[in-house]
């Protein structure tokens, strides 16, 4: 099984989606939990995509071919991922995205299929979306929880905007507030005025279930 993982991580790694696609099929036919390979294979080989981004080793076109194989194993888990048999998270509204000026997908997406299997409905407002964007869509769809990603130093303020023009609109009090995403810190939650943070999707629904009090 570690070999497996350890197969699914060095796909994503070497950008090839069709090695991605065969390993999490050998993974799932092997009985390996899809949170598992996405949690242990492919987060793993994406992270070290962004370190050798990082010290120059990988160029864009690296970054953009292992994100096209996360996104197309992502697809392929997605309607296999358990799902939560109790129902006291039914009810619950989530508008998501991520914000202005920042295309990254993959976490939000993740957080959103744990979400899904948990039984929330969700309101995808994709990526690169404004905080007006954000604030209407709260509005017209009486969301209960607000969840609002950002991948970048350069991005993350744009979750303060949104949060103060949710209290400029008289919304504040109505809807609770849940940030994520790999820069940010509980510390950075407290001081832009969010109600959590959660630093990955388990995290996530955890804490949106304990905003609004369910089981
Ligand atoms: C894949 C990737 C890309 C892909 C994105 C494809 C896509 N569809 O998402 C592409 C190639 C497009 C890309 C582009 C760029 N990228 Co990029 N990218 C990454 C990389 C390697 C992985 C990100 C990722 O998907 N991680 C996997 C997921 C599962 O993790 P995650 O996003 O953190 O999400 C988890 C948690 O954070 C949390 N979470 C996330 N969001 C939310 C929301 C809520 C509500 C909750 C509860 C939880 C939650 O739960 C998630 C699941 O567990 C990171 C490096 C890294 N390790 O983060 C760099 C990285 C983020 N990118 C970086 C950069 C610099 C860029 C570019 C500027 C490069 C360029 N020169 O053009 C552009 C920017 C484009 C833009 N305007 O946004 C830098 C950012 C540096 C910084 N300033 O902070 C990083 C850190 C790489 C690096 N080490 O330098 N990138």
């Amino acid at each position: 099984m570690t070999a497996i993982l350890q197969n699914l991580a060095a796909a994503i790694l070497g950008g090839s989606k069709g090695a991605a696609l065969e390993w999490a099929e050998r993974g799932l036919q092997s009985g390996v939990k899809p949170l598992e390979l996405i949690n242990g294979g492919l987060t793993v080989g994406l992270d070290e995509v962004g370190r050798k981004f990082e010290c120059g080793e990988y160029y864009l076109p690296d970054m953009m071919l292992a994100a096209e194989a996360m996104s197309a194993v992502l697809e392929k888990l997605a309607p296999r991922l358990d799902q939560d048999r109790n129902d006291t998270a039914q009810a619950v509204k989530v508008v998501i995205g991520t914000v202005k000026g920042d295309l990254h997908s993959i976490g939000k997406d993740i957080v959103i299929m744990m979400l899904k299997a948990a039984g929330m409905e969700i309101f995808d407002l994709g990526v690169d979306v404004s905080s007006a964007d954000f604030v209407c869509s709260v509005e017209e769809n009486n969301a209960d929880i607000l969840g609002i990603s950002a991948l970048m130093t350069t991005t993350i303020q744009e979750q303060k905007k949104i949060i103060d023009l949710l209290a400029d609109k008289g919304l504040r009090e109505k809807v609770k507030v849940i940030v994520g995403g790999a820069p940010l810190s509980e510390e950075w939650a407290l001081k832009i005025g969010a109600d959590a943070y959660a630093a990955d999707a388990i995290a996530g629904v955890k804490k949106i279930k304990a905003l609004l009090n369910l089981a």
